[in-house]
């Protein structure tokens, strides 16, 4: 009986529901799983073996991740010749590198030089495969964009494909600390062990660059915006040097942030004024001495006259004086300056969004060519929701940059479920109107709204040591993302999250469309449960972790929420037009006009330009009040939906990202379900009105969650 038992129970376990093997969700989006056997044949016979010299490490890594994805996916190792092609052979090289291709005479000069061409050719009358471009980077992104074809099931015949990235600079910047913390980090410490670097090297560090490669992330800012000039000492820059020489075979330079003050930190200079000969000479000294041991060095990012960072200002000099110094420095080695637009002061009593506006619209044209202005997406901070910052569009002179942010630090860190590509896709699309309609932010991006060629995209990075890399796994989503809007930020939000589903989960359709989604959905969730209506900035002081929409206590007026959504008896909202702080004459005339009025304001940017009566009407019929306590409610049901659907994807995910999931899916649900109910309970304490109807009230008083403390929060 016993063993009858044990049969039957063997059985069941053969007979089961094949559920991926264990997975931790290191291998990202390049997890090369097998293709299904009913699949496999025909990709087979369009990869029968790879033809191409490598002769240089980059043209090796193409090669190298071409032979490791083929063989996992298609079962079986790949041939690499250097010559000749049998049928389904994959030709890959740039002409230079590869008689072969250059034999086919494609149009790779187009291409720039990351650009690749993908083709179906006939080789000796019989059919190959060429990945081809101008550069060895080309022929790696190429490589990448290969497998990604197959990792989606998208066919490999009959193929004619010519890409290049259409923005220049595709960085990510860590917040980084020479300490390993990670400001905003929410996976863990820095990927840099600066104590044990040069000499080891994680090899984890080759999967970073290889991620990065994979999406076309072409600079890395190793340091905090924030930063130690320490990194600029020559032990400092041996380690630096050994970064750059892993990462430049991904076509990967390296940059950093550099310190304003830092001749006097580290220099022994008694001023760092820009416009000092002495200060300029150590800067141009510095310079040449990161060249010596980093020849493609990318140039420096600088946090300058921004919450209490040294800058040209303490020296009555310009943000354009700075930048150029420093510009010059790197400039005759090609570097850049990335000098960013995040600046205010609390002695401004102006509205913050104002600030930087005011600041660096007036130097447009003064800054030399090889400085780009590096703006936010919206004019305060990485908010849930912002209105594009009114810099776009309104500087036609400078090469300007932008900034996103990849860790969510006020979108629920890394457990809340947030796709960001929607928030992206939303502020590239805005139109900024200021040369026409048409010009949207993504057309000031690509340069070619003002015929610019100097182009770049940063995110604010969201790696760090955890074993899933983002904290995460839809963290992941956010990084890939990035890379591919940086690539092309005409892309479309929903296309790439499909795209990275297939590839981090699997190509099922039963999969497929509630992972989509859901992630097409989770970025609203957040808006509708922290900051619905076009409220903002409400996080708890400092960590913002939590909601904090009471605090009024903070030395800086424009660091409390009460400063953003004034409500009271009254009403709520800021009112930004110009009856108010005016913020709104910063957009071009076509936008400032639709805004200026609640009537065409639309609802979700409503309280960021209008303070309201709590009973003004909305679309809905409903009053703001009403509205408003609805908003949150759905916030929390779209958790809850989003909870169910991934509960009902079992049979289709490994149990151990399974389960990661849903139990962050939990918290989600529990945190969201907090931040609704004290938004209510503060907010209905000065409104004074009622609930709706239906709506359930705060599982606890106001006072239970004003005393809640968290002095342990990640990342600060
Ligand atoms: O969002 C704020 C963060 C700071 C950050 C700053 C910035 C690096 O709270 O931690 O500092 O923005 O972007 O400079």
């Amino acid at each position: 009986m016993r063993l009858l038992l044990l049969c039957l129970l063997l059985l069941a376990g053969l007979l089961a529901p094949a559920r991926a093997a264990a997975e931790d969700g290191y291998r990202l989006w390049l997890r090369y799983g097998p293709v299904e056997p009913a699949r496999r044949a025909r990709y087979a016979a369009a990869a029968t073996a790879l033809v191409g010299e490598a002769p240089s490490p980059t043209l090796r890594a193409a090669r190298d991740e071409l032979a490791r994805g083929l063989e996992a996916m298609l079962g079986r190792p790949l041939p690499v010749e250097v010559g000749g092609a049998r049928a389904g052979a994959i030709l890959f090289g740039t002409p230079a590198s590869s008689p072969a291709v250059a034999r086919l005479n494609l149009p790779v000069g187009r291409l720039g030089d990351e650009g690749y061409l993908i083709r179906s050719v006939r080789v000796d009358g019989r059919p190959a495969t060429v990945i081809a471009a101008n550069s060895d980077r080309g022929v790696l992104y190429g490589a990448f964009a290969l497998l990604r074809r197959i990792q989606t099931r998208q066919t490999l015949e009959r193929l004619d494909l010519a890409d290049a990235p259409k923005v220049k600079l595709r960085l990510l910047n860590h917040w980084d600390n020479l300490d390993r913390t990670v400001e905003r980090g929410y996976a863990g410490q820095s990927l840099w062990d600066w104590h044990k670097l040069p000499e080891w090297q994680e090899p984890r560090l080759r999967d970073y660059a290889r991620a990065n490669a994979s999406v076309g992330v072409n600079g890395t800012v190793l340091n905090n915006v924030n930063s130690n000039a320490q990194v600029l000492t020559p032990p400092y820059l041996a380690k630096v040097a050994a970064l750059a020489d892993l990462f430049r075979p991904y076509g990967i330079r390296v940059y950093l942030s550099a310190r304003f003050n830092a001749p006097m930190e580290i220099g022994g200079l008694t001023t760092a004024d820009p416009l000092d000969p002495a200060v300029r000479g150590w800067w141009r000294d510095k310079a040449a001495e990161i060249y010596t041991r980093v020849p493609d060095f990318g140039g420096f990012l600088v946090k300058a006259n921004s919450e209490g960072q040294p800058g040209p200002q303490d020296y009555g000099r310009s943000h354009a004086d700075g930048a150029n110094m420093l510009a010059e420095a790197v400039a005759p080695r090609g570097g850049v300056v990335m000098w960013r637009a995040f600046v205010y002061s609390n002695e401004k009593p102006d509205d913050r969004a104002k600030q930087a506006y005011d600041e660096f619209r007036p130097l447009d044209g003064r800054f030399h060519p090889n400085v780009v202005v590096q703006v936010k997406n919206g004019p305060i901070d990485f908010q849930p929701r912002e209105p594009f910052h009114p810099l776009f569009g309104a500087m036609p002179r400078t090469p300007l940059a932008l900034e996103v942010q990849l860790t969510k630090e006020y979108l629920g860190f890394a457990t809340h479920l947030a796709y960001l590509g929607p928030m992206w896709e939303e502020v590239l699309r805005a139109d900024t109107f200021r040369a026409g309609a048409g010009s949207t932010v993504a057309k000031v991006v690509d340069g070619s709204l003002h015929g610019r060629t100097l182009t770049a995209m940063a995110g604010v990075a969201n790696v760090g040591t955890d074993r899933n890399w983002t904290g995460s796994q839809f963290d992941q989503a956010n990084w890939y993302a990035f890379g591919r809007l940086a690539w092309d930020p005409h892309g479309s939000a929903r296309a790439i999250a499909e795209e990275w589903a297939r590839q981090t989960w699997d190509n099922d359709p039963r999969l497929v469309a509630p992972v989509v989604d859901t992630m097409m959905t989770s970025r609203e969730a957040v808006v509708d449960y922290m900051t619905p209506l076009g409220l903002h900035h409400l996080m708890a002081t400092d960590h913002h972790y939590g909601p904090g929409p009471w605090v009024d206590d903070l030395p800086r007026a424009d660091w409390n929420p009460t400063y953003y959504h004034r409500a009271g008896a009254a009403g709520i909202g800021f009112d930004r037009t110009t009856r108010g702080s005016g913020a709104l004459s910063q957009y071009a005339p076509e936008v400032a006009q639709r805004l200026s009025d609640p009537r065409t304001t639309p609802e979700e940017l409503l309280l960021w330009f209008h303070h309201l009566p709590w009973d003004h009407r909305l679309a809905s019929g409903r009053t703001l009040w009403n509205e408003l306590v609805v908003r949150y409610s759905r916030g929390v049901a779209k958790v809850r939906d989003m909870r169910r659907t991934w509960a009902g994807l079992r049979p289709h995910v490994d149990a151990e990202r399974h389960t990661e999931v849903g139990v962050f899916l939990a918290v989600q649900e529990k945190e969201a379900r907090w931040w609704r109910d004290a938004s209510i309970a503060y907010f209905g304490s000065l409104s004074k009105r009622p609930l709706p109807a239906g709506q359930t009230p705060p599982a606890h008083p106001l006072a239970y969650y004003r005393s809640l403390r968290f002095p342990h929060a990640p990342g600060q």
